[in-house]
């Protein structure tokens, strides 16, 4: 009894340690499909990457960050990776079709 209740406490105290972790860098996915991007918002940590894959059937689309960091022309299943160290709002846009926005926001 007094040893379940001391498993039990070790663990309430543990356990956000143990979720707080370490930081290991991440790495989200942004669909590029139907003519968006899915989500059209992330947010990420300093360090993690971000991939742009085209989920299209038969359209291409690129990403192109207003601090001039672009992709090639990404065909259906091509995909574009990039990695955010600074802090800060990136909004990005697709070439051909100028509706298509997005931004990555990376908190400190
Ligand atoms: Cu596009």
């Amino acid at each position: 009894m007094i040893r379940a209740f001391a498993v039990g406490a070790a663990a309430l105290i543990l356990a956000p340690l143990l979720l707080a972790g370490p930081t290991v860098a991440d790495e989200v996915v942004v669909r590029i499909e139907k003519n968006r991007f899915d989500p059209a918002r992330v947010a990420v940590r300093p360090g993690d990457t971000v991939v742009w894959l085209n989920a299209e059937k038969r359209t291409s689309h690129d990403v192109v960050f207003a601090d001039g960091v672009a992709s090639e022309r990404l065909m259906p299943e091509e995909r574009f990776a990039r990695r955010f160290d600074a802090p800060g709002i990136h909004p990005y846009r697709c070439t051909p079709h100028p509706d298509m926005r997005g931004e990555v926001v990376v908190e400190p």
